[in-house]
This record gives C-alpha cells, sequence and structure tokens, in this order.
C-alpha cells in the first residue's frame, strides 16, 4: 500500500472547505487508492464548527481514505506538521466600509505566520496552493516567509477561471467541455484576469480546430466572453447569495491532481505560479501562466505568439499585481 499523504486544508470549517474535504477523502485530488490523513485548521471562533466537519468525515464510512486520521485543530504549528501538500483557503474576507489595506493588512500577516509555520513543520517539497483571496499576492507573502519552500512549489489558484472559461467556450459551441482545451488566464484571479483563446482548440470530429475559428465572432471573445468569465465570481455570489465554493473545491482538486500526476500530453492548465519574467510579465510577482506539469513541477508554456490586443492585457493584469504587492510590502513596515 502508498505511504499516506498529509493534506493540509486552512479554513476547513469555511464554505470551500465543507466541499473540499470530502472530495479530499474520496480521492478526487489524489486518486482513490492514495490514503490521506487530513489536517483541517481553523481559527478558534469556528472550532466547534470545525469539529462538526471533522464527525460528518469521520461518521462517513465510505471515506475509506480517511482511516488513518483526521486532525482538526486551530493550532497552526500542529496543523502544518508534516504536511505534504497544503491547500491555504482560511483568510479574511472583505467586509462591507473596509479599506482595502485594511483587508490586505489582516491576510498579510495571516500570511507571514501561516508560512512560517509551514517552513518549520512541513514535510521536505510540500506543494502549497493558496486560494483565498487575494490569492496571488498572499501567495507571494507566504513564499517570501518561508524562503526554504522552493518558490516552485508555492502557487495559487487561477484554476477555477481556467475552467469558467472552458465552460464558456463549450456552452456556445455546445460541445462536451472536454473537448475543449488550452484556453489561458493571465495574471491576477480577478476582475482583471485575461482569459485568453488564441490558442484554444476543440476537438471535432474532423479533427482539432481553433475555437477562434469556430466562434468567428470576434465581438464575442474579445468582449462578452472576456467579461463573463472576469465577472463570474460576482455573479455566483449575487445569485447564491454566498461566493462559488463547490467550484472553486473541485478546481482546487483539479489543480493538485494536474500538478501531482502531470498534464495529459498536449493540454496545459492555468496556474498562479512565480515569474520568472515569461512573456514580459515582470519576474517576482505570482501570476498565472500556461503550465504544464511533469513529474510534479510546472513549467510556463513557452514560445506562444502574443498579440497586441493580448499584450495590453496581460500588461494590464500584472499592473494591478505590482500594486497589489506594493500594497502588502506596506503593510509588513
Ligand atoms: P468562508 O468565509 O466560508 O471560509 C473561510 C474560513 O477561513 C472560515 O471558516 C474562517 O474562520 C477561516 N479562517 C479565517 N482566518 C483564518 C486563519 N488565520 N487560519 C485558518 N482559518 C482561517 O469563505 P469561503 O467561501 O470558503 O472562501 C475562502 C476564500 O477563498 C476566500 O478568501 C475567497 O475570497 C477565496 N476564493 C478564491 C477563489 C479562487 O479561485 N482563488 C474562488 C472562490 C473564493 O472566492
Amino acid at each position: 500500500a502508498k505511504d499516506p499523504v498529509h493534506v493540509l486544508v486552512t479554513g476547513a470549517a469555511g464554505q470551500i472547505g465543507y466541499a473540499l474535504v470530502p472530495m479530499i477523502a474520496r480521492g478526487v485530488m489524489l486518486g482513490a487508492d492514495q490514503p490521506v490523513i487530513l489536517h483541517m485548521l481553523d481559527i478558534p471562533l469556528a472550532a466547534e464548527a470545525l469539529n462538526g466537519v471533522k464527525m460528518e468525515l469521520i461518521s462517513n464510512n465510505q471515506n475509506i481514505l480517511l482511516r488513518p486520521g483526521v486532525v482538526a485543530t486551530t493550532d497552526v504549528v500542529e496543523a502544518c506538521l508534516g504536511v505534504n501538500i497544503a491547500v491555504m483557503v482560511g483568510g479574511f474576507p472583505r467586509k462591507e466600509g473596509m479599506e482595502r489595506k485594511d483587508v490586505m493588512s489582516k491576510n498579510v500577516s495571516i500570511y507571514k505566520s501561516q508560512a512560517s509555520a509551514l517552513e518549520s513543520h512541513a514535510a521536505a517539497n510540500c506543494k502549497v496552493l493558496v486560494v483565498a483571496n487575494p490569492a496571488n499576492t498572499n501567495a507571494l507573502i507566504l513564499k517570501e516567509f518561508a524562503p526554504s519552500i522552493p518558490e516552485k512549489n508555492i502557487s495559487c489558484l487561477t484554476r477555477l477561471d481556467h475552467n469558467r472559461a472552458l465552460g464558456q467556450v463549450s456552452e456556445r459551441l455546445s460541445v462536451q467541455v472536454s473537448d475543449v482545451k488550452n484556453v489561458i488566464i493571465w495574471g491576477n484571479h480577478s476582475s482583471t484576469q485575461y482569459p485568453d483563446v488564441t490558442h484554444a482548440t476543440v476537438k471535432t470530429s474532423v479533427g482539432k480546430k481553433a475555437v477562434k475559428e469556430l466562434v468567428a465572432d470576434d465581438a464575442w471573445l474579445n468582449g462578452e466572453f472576456i467579461s463573463t468569465v472576469q465577472q463570474r465570481g460576482a455573479a455566483i455570489i449575487k445569485a447564491r447569495k454566498f461566493s462559488s465554493a463547490l467550484s472553486a473545491a473541485s478546481s482546487a482538486c483539479d489543480h493538485i491532481r494536474d500538478w501531482v500526476v502531470g498534464t495529459p500530453e498536449g493540454t496545459w492548465v492555468s496556474m498562479g505560479v512565480y515569474s520568472d519574467g515569461s512573456y514580459d510579465v515582470p519576474a517576482g510577482l505570482i501570476y498565472s501562466f500556461p503550465v504544464t506539469c511533469k513529474n510534479g513541477e510546472w513549467s510556463i508554456v513557452q514560445g506562444l505568439s502574443i498579440d497586441e490586443f493580448s499584450r495590453s492585457k496581460l500588461d494590464k493584469t500584472a499592473e494591478e499585481l505590482s500594486e497589489e504587492k506594493a500594497l502588502a510590502y506596506s503593510c509588513l513596515v
């Protein structure tokens, strides 16, 4: 039998946590043959709710992967002990009337301290996925304060946006979403993100076709398509009165699974990763790029053509991330 993998979920008593932990327990993230030990962290205010989640997991006999155990705690050190994969969902939400700087400051202090706990107590080569907003900048702070975790191991979630873009194309063309591939989310997980279909394709009965050619409506692709993907999170809040949870949880599983198991040949996905200056994106930002994964490592897809329209979109979202970075650093002093 395989050795169990320790998976940390922070904010596990929250909405996304409640959708995510059963998925992990059922093998959606790492496969049905991979035993998992779940480490669930939340704050003292949510301790009772967290314990309730633990009770539900334990009473669900189908959760065979959980037999080795569930850790539910409000102690960040206990939560981080020996973790191989950390999914950081806990954070401070923006509340009505709060300044951007105040929200940033709360999250900077959370991610600074959780970085230190992971740095000291996680397993060597721990992979980190930050989901909590501002996801890219929280990941950057985590990277800064966990210097012994390789920067290649720290990422943020833009796979939900990627999946939303695939979904929009599949609806528009009335094709299976699994036949659509190679959309790209560039930049920030915010409304400045750039969902790009320039290189996206659809599998058809007569071979692979470009999405641009099949849709044949640049006004839609450069307009409504982009804004729908950018605004999808807000639309779901409006409809559901809560933010997206099941799609966020399922995308987090997609992100980790592809990272660990590898992306299929000829397919790339979007991940927020530490920029090395590819595509003239400033180095030192956590920015969403097209990546392929192999042997547990991602690499940025190189050599894609970027037209003028795309260039300005890539730059705009980079600018926002540079501003967020400056704001985050101003909270540290
Ligand atoms: P909830 O408010 O339901 O849950 C958050 C949980 O985090 C709460 O239980 C809270 O007690 C806990 N928490 C707060 N501070 C903590 C700390 N220091 N340590 C551990 N736990 C802590 O929010 P939910 O809807 O689950 O969303 C979680 C985060 O995901 C939010 O920041 C949200 O903005 C972000 N999202 C990111 C997405 C992405 O694609 N990157 C999409 C979905 C989601 O909006």
